[in-house]
């Protein structure tokens, strides 16, 4: 099993792998089409990646068109398993569904990942892509009152929002977590905290979302990140110049979205931790969870 660890650049800079898989469903696919009940959508409470999906999901009500399969928080030597077999996929590794699909492959097993309930096989694991087809593809299967979370008149703006929030902050705390020299680490953890900033003075004019009074994909993909900053990212990435809790605006900006419907009930803080800190033992060898920070802040 290829360790995330693994892809380093020369000079010390962590660099995500490409997704294998990166077919759509969409609704004139003939190889994929949009049928509720077919799919099976693949995560770990734990992946911010895959926690942007289940949000989506549930915020467009798409719970009866597309199922959900829970793998256990803490991956072992064959990476990401179910506690029991899944039910729908008969499977116990997600690396089953990965080599049903492609019987060579080598690369990371990763979450989330769509998978057809027929053949076994995943039909993506583009994380990106994933959440704009739930968006855009699944419309006639989204419950009457569904939030358009990615709005064709915001589009640019929300494309290049998403992109910075992205490479800075998304990607940019695993960046600064999993380098492996100096200069990597400050360098990513310079421009996470110019991007929180800049997001911060971007919500300082009492907005509820980045783009206005409108919830887009960007506060989903923005929420993922921030709901586990204080619990793993502020410590084990060594993202710590501040708290989430320190930065007023985006606080309860986080806040808000986590005690709205949709949000707060997909957040697990105990498997969060557990899977970070018992999984990346390379920077922390003693697999020990901390027991804090007091998540009940959340709730206030
Ligand atoms: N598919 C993307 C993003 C998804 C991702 O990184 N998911 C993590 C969990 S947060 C994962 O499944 N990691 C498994 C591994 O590294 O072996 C990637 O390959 O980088």
């Amino acid at each position: 099993m290829t360790a995330q660890f693994i892809a380093e650049s020369a000079d010390g800079a962590f660099v995500r792998q490409p997704n294998r898989f990166t077919d759509r469903i969409t609704r004139d696919s003939t190889r994929w089409p949009v049928e509720p009940g077919r799919y099976r959508l693949i995560w770990s409470r734990a992946c911010p990646w895959a926690h942007r999906a289940v949000i989506v999901r549930g915020l467009l009500g798409l719970q009866n068109a597309i199922s959900v399969g829970t793998l256990d928080p803490v991956r072992d030597e064959r990476g990401w398993r179910f506690a029991e077999p899944d039910p729908v996929l008969g499977i116990t590794y997600l690396a089953e569904a990965y080599r049903a699909t492609d019987p060579g492959y080598t690369g990371r097993v990763t979450v989330p990942a769509l998978v057809d309930t027929r053949s076994g096989r995943v039909v993506t694991n583009d994380f990106p892509q994933i959440t704009l087809d739930l968006s855009t593809e699944w419309v006639d299967f989204h419950r009457p009152d569904a939030p358009d979370l990615y709005p064709v008149d915001l589009r640019p703006d929300l494309d290049a929002l998403m992109r910075d929030i992205y490479t800075d902050v998304n990607n940019g705390v695993y960046r600064a977590g999993f380098a492996t020299s100096q200069a990597a680490y400050e360098a990513a953890y310079d421009a996470l905290f110019a991007r929180l900033d800049a997001l911060e003075e971007r919500l300082s004019d009492d907005r509820r979302y980045l783009m206005g009074d409108r919830l887009t994909e960007a506060d989903v993909r923005l929420f993922t990140t921030l709901v586990r900053f204080d619990a793993v990212y502020h410590g084990h990435f060594k993202c710590n110049r501040n708290k989430l809790t320190e930065l007023p605006y985006l606080w309860r900006y986080a806040r808000r979205m986590f005690q709205t419907p949709g949000f707060g009930e997909t957040v697990d803080f105990d498997q969060i931790k557990r899977h970070y800190y018992y999984t990346h033992d390379r920077i922390n060898p003693t697999r020990i969870i901390p027991k804090g920070p007091d998540a009940r802040a959340w709730w206030h």
